[in-house]
């Protein structure tokens, strides 16, 4: 990777070339666009989170001043259809609620008005004759024997199963932990909202922009949905102000702005207030996890045995593939002789459930490092000291575990010793001592959490291209899209590495359908990686067609054509003098007809797994409860880091992300599926007042599975944080004989959990999992099948989220 003279860009602070156009206001959001003749659109939405939907009244609204158009699921014209990814045809989903209302917040009707604040006064006239059902809220409850069916169709409230033969009997295990731990549902809070335009040109061919991270993938999924020709759809991404995992694909309100905008003959405008996309926007994570650690009296791990409850929300999508997704990462970075997985998740009446930041991953890291923190008390051992005893060895990769996944390179004590040298791990322990030791009111918590997690899962591939200006100046075209990651920095340096054209000449085109040919999008911390490699590709293309015109213009061997990146030039070996700049070469190629272009299709043969280790130092005020985050350690492998500039900021951002579950975010709902945490006076995002500044570092352990030996960092520190910071928190009052507390982690959990462990009885983490898993083992045992339902597909597609 390195250049001719032997210096080479990667690897160095380069500073993110897109800033200044986000700085300067000149970067072009959602809200920017300029549709004349437009019409804005203002959802309906039910306010009941089960019933059975009767006639919709919209007479009055519709002759309100300004509104053109209210449309309900009888005028859309648009059948029901899946989101992200089909679970089962039971669950299609009607854009606009047909015959049954599933959750608050789904919409009923659209107004279409010339302006927003009309169609918002329209929307309060209309209302709909709602029977209200019996409403389940909670998935545990959802599946048991007599719970209403939200699809009576499908005959049960099961989305998707997939359950083990058994096989872990801890009858000779000598010690078992056990927890039943709550990994609580999330929203995604993008600083921009989700939002959508659509315009029909006079050809009828229909331009869907929207606030998505996957443009190519909305793109086949619009089409499908209008059940049009995708050649007559064009998707445009503007700029996207965060996507964090729930811009992922197809949304209703996509389609209904599209189909109104087809309907009307005019540009149609959604652009929701906060509240609405607290309620819409897919929520994440969701899972009740019942889960046994066998352990030998040194502390060596046994079998694993996880019986995990998922949550779907109203209309099963890519969210209820994530608990396969948890479960397919069950080993995490230990040795187990045996491991037993059930995994059930149910439909509820509640927000739909879709991917956020680590989707599945941070899920399984937190069991885990709950699991292992418990033992570590338990068999009284240091909590490095019993991680130390149980990861894979680093001679074991590449590694395939239980659950199939291979593991391309490992190296799991090397990010912990790491973090505990740069927190001072020995120094903590003895201040903690000397704290309990005189009985100090702020106890002091130490919490150590190691991960492995996925990126690039799914079966994946990535396109990119790259063309010359005449100026000298390069545009790339990447199948990716960016949205505050720095791609244009990024994919600009390994451009610059191969050709030496400066990287602020460099431009980045992504997020239109036209203009590049195919993409996967960015999800799944796939975009250097995949993306990157496509670049490079596709650069090395246009390096050769450059070299093979250097030759016949400097009538030498193309043998003896290099590239000079220190000086942009392309020229004879050994003679500076005969070379020409790319700027003369574009010009040469430009006068033949034949520009210097390349393009690339770069595939990946599997996943790669980046992994590190973080600690975390809190105070717990014994009197309160309260918690305060004062350190933050991570280091964070992934693989080898092309703008370390880049890898700190994903990393700060991740533990931001992490932290926020761990102390304060939570999305809760009233016993009849009202939403109480709509807004964010309600749902607690952390600012940076709660936050200290982070130490942020890496290691490198290349995969051999891309030319750039890299893997994703995007939400890497996100699987970290959480467990870290909540093993902080248990750790601070563990000496009380607090064994456990549920994320997140609040001061009135804390000090009920200080309490009851002062009042003799701590809570104990373990509570006998629901009836039905025993139901699945004997209906499996009837039937033979191990799955409900094929679910590949589906975890594909949740593994490349
Ligand atoms: N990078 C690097 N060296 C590596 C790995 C990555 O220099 N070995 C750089 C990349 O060039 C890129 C950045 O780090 O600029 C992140 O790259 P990557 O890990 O490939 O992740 P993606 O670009 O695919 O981003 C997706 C990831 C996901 S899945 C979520 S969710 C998330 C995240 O990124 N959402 C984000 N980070 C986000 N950051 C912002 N600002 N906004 C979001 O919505």
């Amino acid at each position: 990777m390195t250049s001719r003279n032997g210096t080479s860009i990667l690897g160095t602070r380069v500073v993110r070339t897109e800033d200044p156009a986000l700085l300067l206001g000149q970067a072009k959001f959602m809200a920017d666009l300029d549709l004349p003749d437009k019409l804005h659109a203002v959802f309906v939405r039910s306010d009941v989170a089960h019933g059975t939907l009767g006639a919709v009244h919209i007479e009055e609204a519709a002759s309100m001043p300004g509104v053109v158009e209210v449309i309900t699921a009888e005028t859309l014209g648009v059948a029901p259809h899946h989101g992200f990814t089909k679970v089962h045809d039971d669950f299609a989903r009607p854009p606009l609620a047909d015959g049954r209302v599933r959750f608050v917040g789904e919409p009923i009707a659209v107004v279409l008005a010339e302006r927003f604040e009309q169609g918002e006064d329209a929307a309060q006239l209309i209302w709909a004759e709602i029977d209200p059902l019996p409403v389940v809220v909670d998935a545990e409850d959802a599946l048991a024997a007599d719970a209403e069916l939200i699809f009576p169709e499908h005959g049960s409230n099961e989305a998707v199963l997939k359950t083990d033969k058994p096989r872990t009997d801890f009858t000779d295990t000598a010690v078992v932990v056990r927890g039943r731990y709550v990994n609580q549902r999330l929203a995604v809070v993008p600083m921009e909202p989700d939002c959508a335009s659509a315009e029909v040109d006079s050809d009828g061919r229909l331009t869907l922009w929207a606030s998505t991270q996957m443009p190519h993938v909305l793109h086949g999924q619009i089409a499908d949905a209008l059940a049009m020709a995708p050649e007559n759809i064009r998707v445009i991404t503007p700029q996207v102000g965060g996507g964090f995992g729930g811009k992922a694909g197809i949304h209703p309100e996509y389609t209904v702005v599209a189909a109104a905008s087809i309907r009307t003959g005019r540009p149609v405008v959604w652009i929701p207030p906060r509240s609405d996309d607290m309620k819409a926007l897919p929520h994440s994570r969701g899972q009740v996890q019942y889960a046994e650690l066998g352990c030998t009296p040194d502390g060596d791990f046994t079998g694993l045995r996880v019986r995990l409850i998922g949550d779907a929300g109203a209309y099963p999508s890519v969210g209820a593939f994530l608990p396969t997704g948890t479960r397919s990462m069950a080993q995490g970075t230990y040795s187990f002789s045996t491991i037993e997985y059930d995994v059930v998740v149910a439909v509820t009446n509640t927000t739909p459930m879709g991917a956020y930041r680590g989707a599945g991953r941070p899920e399984a890291t937190a069991m885990h490092e709950r699991l292992v923190d418990q033992a570590a008390h338990e068999l009284d051992i240091d909590p490095i000291e019993i991680r130390r005893r149980n990861f894979l060895d680093d001679s074991v990769f590449p590694y395939t575990t239980f659950t199939g996944n291979t593991y391309d390179s490992g190296r799991y004590m090397l990010p912990l010793e790491r973090a505990a040298e740069i927190v001072d791990y020995d120094q903590l322990r003895a201040d903690q001592a000397n704290r309990r030791a005189r009985g100090d009111r702020t106890l002091l918590g130490i919490g150590v959490a190691a991960y492995v997690e996925i990126t690039a899962g799914g079966d994946d591939g990535e396109f990119g291209a790259i063309e010359l200006h005449a100026d000298g100046s390069a545009t790339i075209f990447a199948g990716t899209q960016s949205h505050g990651q720095g791609h244009q920095t990024t994919y600009a340096m390994l451009v610059a590495d191969q050709t030496g054209i400066p990287v602020d000449r460099i431009t980045l085109v992504d997020g239109d359908t036209d203009r590049v040919r195919t993409g996967g999008g960015t999800g799944g911390s796939r975009s250097l990686q995949l993306g990157g490699s496509a670049i490079r590709g596709a650069t090395g293309v246009m390096v050769d067609k450059a070299k093979n015109l250097a030759a016949q213009i400097l009538e030498a061997d193309v043998a003896d054509i290099v590239v000079d990146t220190s000086a942009g030039t392309v020229g004879v070996v050994g003679v500076p003098a005969q070379a020409l700049t790319w700027q003369e070469l574009a010009g040469h190629s430009e006068s033949k007809g034949d520009p210097l272009t390349g393009e690339f299709d770069f595939s990946q043969e599997d996943a790669t797994y980046p992994f590190g280790a973080h600690i975390s130092v809190v105070e717990v005020d014994s009197e309160t409860g309260g918690v305060r985050l004062i350190r933050h350690v991570a280091v964070d492998d992934c693989g080898t880091v092309i703008n370390p500039l880049l890898v700190e900021g994903q990393q700060h951002g991740g533990i931001a992300a992490g932290v926020g579950q761990a102390l304060f975010e939570e999305v809760q709902f009233d016993e009849d599926g009202n939403p109480v945490t709509s807004n964010l006076l309600d749902y607690a995002m952390p600012t940076a007042a709660e936050l200290p500044s982070f130490d942020v570092a890496s290691t490198e352990t290349p995969t051999p599975l891309n030319p750039l030996g890299a893997k994703g960092i995007g939400e890497a520190a996100t699987v970290g944080s959480t467990p870290a910071v909540q093993n902080a928190v248990i750790d601070a009052c563990a000496h009380l004989g607090v064994r456990h507390i549920d994320l997140p982690c609040t001061p009135e959990r804390v000090w009920r959990a200080m309490r009851d462990a002062r009042a003799g009885h701590p809570t104990d983490p373990w509570r006998d999992p629901p009836d039905i898993f025993e139901r699945l083992r004997t209906r499996r045992d009837l039937n033979k099948s191990t799955s409900q339902i094929d679910t590949t597909a589906g975890e594909s597609a949740a593994q490349g989220i």
